[in-house]
């Protein structure tokens, strides 16, 4: 088992798009293993493979309150949606960053089990928002490309503003400013 690095907005390889996996073998349940661990370390509900420079179609998804339902797709795809509900969400890679979302309320998901075995999942409410969630990531999407142009616009150069904070004060000094 490994943490794997998570990676951040704006770096330009969460745009990339995953590739569909082709044989569930033990190399793949090793990568969903870390997944896992990485995930529940954050701690988030779901991550993408893209957030973790791997570009495969694989997602993780827990969003029970004990922590104990752990979920695993792969090449994940939507085949029916139902109804609309707007949810504040966030992401691992856009870090204190939360904004409202407006997604399907019921999705009908078509994807292999760690057996590489065809599944359906019907899934609602959180479950849904997370399954569109990842489902983007995947397709190189981030939720704040629903915002409007202005509010992302103002996200990226708060984001960038922390990064660099971040990068010349590792001490968490702040230096005084002039
Ligand atoms: O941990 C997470 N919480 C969350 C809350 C509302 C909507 C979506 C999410 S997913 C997020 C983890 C993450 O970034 N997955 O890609
Ligand atoms: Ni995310």
């Amino acid at each position: 088992m490994a943490l794997l690095d998570i990676l951040h907005f704006p770096d330009p390889r969460l745009r990339r798009k995953a590739l569909p996996v082709e044989v569930v073998d033990d190399a793949l349940k090793k990568t969903v293993e870390d997944m896992f661990e990485t995930m529940y370390d954050a701690p988030g509900i779901g991550l993408a493979a893209t957030q973790v420079n791997i570009l495969q179609q694989v997602a993780v998804i827990d969003v029970s309150e004990d922590k104990n339902e752990p979920r695993c797709l792969i090449n994940p795809n939507i085949i029916e949606r139902e109804g609309e509900e707007e949810m504040r969400e966030g992401c691992l890679s856009v870090p204190e960053i939360f904004a409202h979302v407006k997604r399907a309320q019921k999705v009908t998901v078509e994807a292999l089990d760690l057996e590489g075995k065809p599944m359906t999942l019907e899934a609602e409410g959180l479950l849904a928002v997370c399954i569109q969630h990842e489902i983007d990531h995947l397709q190189g999407k981030l939720f704040i490309d629903y915002l409007s142009p202005l509010k992302r616009d103002r996200l990226k150069k708060k984001l960038l503003k922390a990064q660099k904070t971040a990068q010349t004060e590792p001490s968490g000094a702040r230096a005084p400013s002039l």
